[in-house]
């Protein structure tokens, strides 16, 4: 209950220190730690101070209070103090500079309304009542404002016994319309180094002749790992960290991005999701599986309430259109689980529709080593194939391959069979007979899977050339894997080099044909465009993948120098002509380790992430939330447009009948269908990522595209289709390639699995309230 008494205290005025960062918490970052030096049980709040922002306490004399407040004291609040009032209309000001502002106050059945004003504009009503008491809640964030000075104000607006609110379905009512400040924390990202750009209005708006780049929108939680599942929303994961997007009283570390209105939506994930991979099956759900687990002993960590995610199996089944509500993650670890713990793995859709898991460590580590390593495969849904039951099947390659061999690269082919990249080498996998056939060696001693992390691409496929498969394989790092951290440094040049090969016995023959990137880099993301070219983004010209282990880290950053500028490659050009910066324009963001870029179904390419932290910081390099928006010069002029009933359904073989409309119209036009996956992206890989050219008419009037001739050009599953006339693509629409019915299902090997392995995972007595972010 809140008094009604009015009194000053004593006004103190408190800046948080910043955590450095010991050895032994950098180690056990990599096992699920999330709270630095922790090492006991704590109650879990979702208060946190990340390195370089600063925090000030509701007794601060930098804050000014109207009308009637009260002070209370507990150790349960930040600096022990918390105000609070339960009179209408009283209000808190606080003029702060830095880009960002978190309100942490509490949450219970007493509590009601306020309305957040930031630079005098109503931003947000935040319904602080919940059915049971929380503490030191964050209860309102924004993040990417223009570095300045700036003021948030808070006007409590619920007055007593009149404030209701439907809360997971219940009509619930506050009984005190109290609000209350517990501290505010002031973020400085993205203030550091360079200026910000100043305006999301006042930004490079695409031209004709130039990409476009603006920044705009905000993740909510870390963009570690990202896929486009809708044409109106893309699926964000994270690990466990302190992120603002809060769910059930503690940070979320997932999320639905909406690409038109740029909202976000937290959603519930209950394993540990650092790091795993992902992929849509042929029915179009989408697996994200492996992880990391909590920890043996228990840490604040654990009261995030999270689960071990080394076996987790999450399904997303996508909700199509601007609906959001329905769509959730599913996760029941005694049901549904992979056959072995796999932390840094690669999922690919293979040619029957189903997932193939890759790789991967037992444990989470710095680098992989031979005693942590899971050099299998396993399938979802499981198969008994090869007399595994469903159990994990031995690839030598892994074993060869290792220290630098997590996130394999891996591309389905168009004969049915896998390629993969590790470390320094190639080979392909017949996955129906089990055998492995070895490439040439990647020349000059380039390492490209993490964490001397480069990109890769499946070149596109066309009709014209019979589906002939070349893959393309860029930057990473020559470093020598077998080196410990501390002789690694942060300032070792990366490799500028990109290799090429056609995978037939005469490409093959003819071996990797290099050629260099204008700069060096690692951790770069590389996105295919409709038109067949690739964008190339984020990433840093020196150091390698991870974080707290080398020498002249920056910030807990193992890499340093980040590459601005995104660079365009064309595979058709001729050879010394590929590479272009013209008309790009540069970012100020820095964008490391754990960025991702994806296309959208617009057309431009997506960009957010970079997180080379053990929680979120804002020292350089810090947590980043902001996301880019890059359009290459089509999106800027006319386009053909898909008109009319659009086909759900893309048959193997058969065809189907779209209506577009062009500016010049299509008779004289040079056409083109372009069949993309967009892929699931983490670490640089761009898993299931694809464009399939097919073949397109024109006849009375409309187009006839014919369906790809059969699942190892294009596995089952979801895609894209672009139409392109005259080089200019039109947006993506979604069609479902094959007939939408999914892998088959083999409940004997499932039972096998289930059978043989443990859910393994740690139930946690996380803080777990009431009602929605
Ligand atoms: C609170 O402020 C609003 C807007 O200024 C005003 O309309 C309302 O009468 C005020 N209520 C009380 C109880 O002071
Ligand atoms: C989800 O839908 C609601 C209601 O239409 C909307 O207000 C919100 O912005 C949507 N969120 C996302 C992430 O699309
Ligand atoms: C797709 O297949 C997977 C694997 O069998 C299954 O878990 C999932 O529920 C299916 N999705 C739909 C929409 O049927
Ligand atoms: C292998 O990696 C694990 C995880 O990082 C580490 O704990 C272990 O010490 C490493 N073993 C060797 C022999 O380097
Ligand atoms: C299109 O081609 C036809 C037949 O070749 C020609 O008569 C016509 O002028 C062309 N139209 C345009 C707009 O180029
Ligand atoms: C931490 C834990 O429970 N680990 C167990 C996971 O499951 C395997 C296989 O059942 C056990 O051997 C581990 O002890």
């Amino acid at each position: 209950m809140v008094s009604l008494t009015f009194f000053f205290t004593l006004l103190r005025y408190t800046t948080l220190v910043s955590f450095v960062l010991g050895t032994s918490a950098r180690n056990s970052a990599w096992n699920g730690h999330t709270t630095p030096g922790s090492t006991r049980v704590a109650a879990f709040t979702p208060y946190y101070v990340p390195p370089g922002a600063k925090s000030y306490d509701s007794a601060s004399p930098l804050i000014h209070y109207s009308g009637k407040w009260i002070d209370s004291y507990s150790s349960g609040y930040a600096y022990h103090t918390l105000r609070s009032t339960s009179a209408v209309n009283a209000s808190v000001s606080f003029t702060f500079t830095g880009t960002g502002i978190e309100w942490f106050g509490c949450t219970s059945n007493n509590h009601g309304q306020a309305s957040v004003y930031v630079d005098g504009k109503l931003v947000r009503m935040v319904n602080a009542w919940s059915k049971a008491p929380l503490r030191q809640q964050r209860m309102f964030w924004v993040f990417g404002l223009p570095f300045r000075s700036h003021t948030i104000r808070i006007v409590n607006n619920a007055p007593k016994e009149t404030n209701r609110e439907i809360v997971r379905g219940i009509s619930a009512r506050s009984r005190g319309g109290v609000m209350d400040l517990d501290a505010f924390v002031v973020t400085q990202a993205g203030s550091s180094k360079t200026p910000r750009r100043a305006d999301l209005t006042s930004l490079q708006v695409p031209s004709h002749e130039k990409w476009g780049l603006v920044q705009k929108g905000s993740t909510g939680v870390h963009a570690m790992q990202l896929a486009v599942v809708s044409e109106t929303h893309a699926l964000i994961v994270d690990k466990v960290e302190h992120n603002p997007l809060t769910l059930d009283g503690h940070p979320a570390w997932a999320s639905l991005y909406n690409l038109n209105t740029h909202a976000v939506r937290p959603l519930r994930m209950l394993s540990n999701s650092f790091c795993a991979g992902g992929a849509f099956l042929g029915n179009g759900t989408l697996v994200n599986v492996g992880g990391n687990p909590v920890v043996e002993d228990r840490t604040a960590a654990a009261e995030f309430g999270d689960l071990d995610g080394l076996q987790s199996v999450r399904l997303f089944d996508p909700c199509d259109g601007d609906a959001n509500e329905s769509c959730s993650i599913y996760e029941n670890h005694d049901r549904i689980r992979l056959a072995s713990p796999r932390w840094y793995n690669t999922v690919l859709r293979i040619s029957d529709g189903s997932a193939m898991i890759i790789g991967g460590a037992k444990k989470g580590g710095w680098i992989n080593n031979a005693t942590v390593n899971n050099p299998t495969l396993e399938y979802y849904p499981p198969k008994s194939i090869h007399g595994s039951d469903g159990l994990p099947i031995h690839l030598p390659f892994l074993v060869d391959t290792l220290n630098s061999n997590l996130f394999p690269m891996a591309f389905s082919l168009p004969d049915g069979n896998v390629f993969m990249a590790a470390n320094r080498d190639a080979m392909i996998y017949n996955w129906r007979t089990n055998s492995e056939r070895r490439l040439p060696r990647i020349p000059n001693g380039l390492r490209v899977t993490y964490p001397m992390t480069g990109s890769g691409l499946l070149l596109p496929l066309t009709p014209e050339n019979n589906y002939t498969p070349e893959v393309l394989l860029c930057g990473g790092s020559t470093i020598d894997d077998t080196r410990p951290g501390y002789e690694i440094s942060s300032q070792d040049v990366a490799s500028a080099q990109c290799a090429r090969m056609v995978l037939t016995d005469a490409g093959i023959a003819k071996g990797w044909q290099v050629e260099e990137m204008p700069q060096p880099r690692t951790m770069l993301d590389m996105v295919m465009l409709p038109t067949g070219q690739i964008v190339i983004v984020n990433g840093a010209g020196s150091g390698i993948s991870g974080y707290g282990n080398v020498v002249n880290q920056v910030g807990a950053s193992n890499a340093d120098h980040p590459v601005l500028t995104p660079l365009v490659y064309d595979p058709s050009a001729a050879p010394g002509k590929r590479f272009s910066s013209k008309g790009m324009p540069s970012s100020d963001i820095p964008r490391l380790y754990h960025s991702v870029a994806t296309l959208t179904p617009k057309g431009d390419v997506m960009i957010a992430g970079s997180n080379p932290n053990l929680d979120r910081s804002e020292l350089m390099y810090g947590t980043e939330y902001r996301v880019e928006w890059l359009s290459p010069p089509y999106m800027a002029g006319q386009r053909p447009e898909i008109i009319g009933s659009r086909p759900r359904q893309l048959q193997f073989g058969r065809q189907v009948r779209l209506e577009v409309r062009t500016p010049t119209g299509l008779r004289n036009s040079t056409v083109k269908a372009a069949l993309m996956d967009f892929g699931f992206v983490t670490h640089a890989v761009h898993a299931n990522s694809r464009l399939v050219y097919l073949q397109a008419e024109y006849a009375d009037g409309s187009l006839i595209v014919s369906g790809p001739p059969d699942g190892n050009v294009y596995p089952p599953g979801p895609a894209w289709l672009h139409i392109l006339v005259d080089g200019i693509p039109s947006k993506g629409i979604k069609i479902i390639v094959g007939d939408g019915k999914g892998p088959a299902v083999d409940h004997k090997a499932i039972q096998n699995i289930l059978q043989h392995t443990s859910p393994n995972q740690t139930k946690t007595s996380g803080a777990s309230g009431e009602g929605e972010e």
